[in-house]
């Protein structure tokens, strides 16, 4: 593999409206990053992705986008982005944006044109297709429920094709000059400055343009879940995604990071690595565990650590020998962590420091979302008048449709809800923990209090200086290749609790491992060794053995030359 810039990095994401409000509005903005630039550099991360910041509605908190060249007054001004990107530049930090072009919102100026009458040219960017006697083209489902199709209005029987919310038309990625126009819009920010993209929804943009739908799924409504189709039809991704790169980011070694749902192993090596679409895909296979062939939130089961870590074990060894995935644990669209994958003992901040070490040495491009350096747990909502998100209001629905009682659908969401990832970022024990001066866009963490920034910034001993240990040693020397692209080699699976792995590069070994039981234990290393890192003071090496404490993990140097 070429050494790209952005290898061995770590990256950072910001959901803009949850992270610092600079002006008493409530929303999170840019200027507000921008005075938080000193607390993002601190952490050592390198590469920033923003959730989208574009002109929008907000019928999907931004990612209905009706002008992608405009940003969205709540956030700030085109200026404020050029000073962002200049300011994080002086820190060595790149700013990615997130680009989501598998649909516009309805009120971009190309839907409307294409709105507008059967001749237009605009009308083949969009999917307008006929039902037949008052029936939708096929029986598709939403990713938030319901149909895939809207009428168009004034028109009998005519109906426009919709993945998420209905104010989100899917564009037709089969159309030529559609595809010209999107490479023209990531070189304007290129040009801008841009260092890169997290390219939204990538496997939704394969169509099968006849519409025969599909044999209906566990939800029981004769509906079937969109994202069938798209796993169906996964193979022609590839070159869609091949044409944009050669046309702009490619050319211009532009960082890309893919959101990609529903990668299968036989197309995976099409996506990353030297000849791949894109610099990197986020791994996504827990996530996939939970959700696979469950029709909603009501279906879904908790996570566990097994479920994590079999997930990233499978992605790492599939991706090695191909490029490079990007571990997460968390981002925008999941519950927190500590909370989601922990047992309840250790939804805490020893939980949270296990959890980050085990992640943070995974190989690839590693993410660390806003919060997650701070050990935050779910939120708790107390009604549903606490919940913003249109996912979690439809999954609500969804499990009041399937029986369940309107305290078990709340329940339901304070496992499961996109929420817990956007309530706002606590700074300090001021009045809403320093997020805003005005009243909030959404409810507070209820430990804001205590549970903050400041108050972490004090403590030698917190989960958010323990996260800067974790970024620096990832970052330290022969280590960064080590930990970037070295080898990765999964430890026995035996025990649930266990997390345990090796990464050997060139010259550097090292076995990361976490014990999320609730006892002391012992674990044979594969060579003499000695600590690097450890997220509590119950751990030591003697000759080939590591004593752990419970809920706590290390990071052991294979002393060369020791090894087995
Ligand atoms: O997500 C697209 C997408 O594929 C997810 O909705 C995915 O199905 C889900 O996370 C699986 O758990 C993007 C954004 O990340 C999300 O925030 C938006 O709501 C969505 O697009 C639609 O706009
Ligand atoms: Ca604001």
């Amino acid at each position: 593999m070429q050494k790209a810039w952005w290898q061995g990095k770590v990256a950072y994401q910001i959901y803009p409206r949850s992270f610092k409000d600079s002006n008493g509005d409530g929303i999170g903005d840019l200027r507000g990053i921008i005075e938080k630039l000193p607390y993002i550099a601190s952490l050592g991360v390198e590469i920033l992705y923003l959730n989208p910041i574009f002109a929008s509605p907000g019928a999907d908190n931004g990612y209905d986008i009706s002008d992608y060249r405009k940003i969205n007054p709540q956030f700030g001004t085109l200026a404020d982005l050029d000073e962002l990107i200049a300011r994080a530049k002086e820190r060595g930090i790149s700013i990615i944006l997130d680009m989501v072009l598998s649909y516009t919102s309805c009120e971009h100026e190309l839907f409307k044109r294409a709105l507008s009458g059967r001749k237009a040219p605009e009308r083949d960017f969009y999917y307008f297709v006929r039902g037949s006697n008052g029936r939708t083209p096929d029986n598709l489902r939403s990713f938030f429920g319901g149909s895939v199709w809207e009428r168009v209005p004034g028109e009998d029987d005519l109906y426009y094709l919709h993945y998420f919310t209905k104010e989100q038309p899917e564009l037709n990625w089969y159309n030529e000059q559609l595809r010209q126009r999107m490479s023209d819009l990531i070189n304007w920010w290129l040009d801008r400055g841009i260092a890169g993209f997290r390219l939204d929804a990538i496997m939704n943009v394969v169509k099968d343009r006849t519409f025969p739908g599909l044999p209906p799924d566990e939800l029981g409504d004769g509906s079937c879940a969109a994202a069938r189709m798209n796993a169906k039809l996964a193979a022609q991704a590839p070159s869609l995604h091949q044409e944009l790169k050669k046309h702009s980011y490619g050319p211009r070694g532009a960082f890309t990071v893919a959101e990609a749902f529903g990668l299968n192993d036989t197309i995976l090596d099409q996506f990353i690595g030297d000849e791949g679409c894109f610099s990197t895909v986020f791994d996504f296979t827990a996530r996939e565990t939970i959700e696979k062939n469950r029709p909603g939130y009501y279906a879904y089961p908790k996570g566990t650590l097994k479920i994590y870590r079999d997930g990233n074990f499978h992605m790492q060894q599939l991706t090695s020998p191909l490029g490079l995935v990007a571990p997460i644990l968390e981002n925008h669209d999941e519950p927190r962590a500590v909370s989601f994958y922990l047992d309840e003992g250790q939804q805490n901040a020893q939980g949270a420091r296990a959890l980050g070490t085990v992640f943070m040495f995974l190989r690839g491009i590693p993410f660390i979302y806003q919060g997650q350096e701070l050990g935050l747990t779910n939120t708790r909502f107390d009604s549903i008048g606490e919940i913003d998100d249109v996912q979690s209001k439809n999954e609500y629905r969804n499990a009041l449709a399937h029986g369940f009682s309107k305290e078990q659908a709340l329940a339901i969401l304070n496992v499961h809800s996109r929420d817990h990832a956007r309530t706002p970022l606590p700074w300090d024990d001021s009045p809403h923990a320093g997020f805003t001066t005005g009243r909030p866009w959404l409810k507070l963490h209820q430990d804001a209090q205590s549970l903050n920034v400041a108050a972490q910034e004090q403590d030698p001993g917190s989960v958010l200086n323990y996260y800067r240990a974790l970024v620096a040693l990832r970052k330290r020397g022969a280590w960064q290749e080590c930990f970037c692209s070295g080898d990765f080699i999964p430890g026995p699976t035996a025990d649930d609790h266990v997390m345990h792995y090796l990464r050997k590069g060139t010259g550097k070994c090292a076995e990361i491992v976490g014990n999320f039981s609730t006892k002391e234990r012992v674990f044979e290393l594969s060579g003499e060794g000695r600590i690097l890192l450890c997220s509590i003071p119950e751990a030591r090496v003697e000759g080939r053995r590591l004593t752990l404490g419970a809920t706590g993990a290390a990071v052991v140097e294979i002393l060369p030359g020791r090894s087995a």
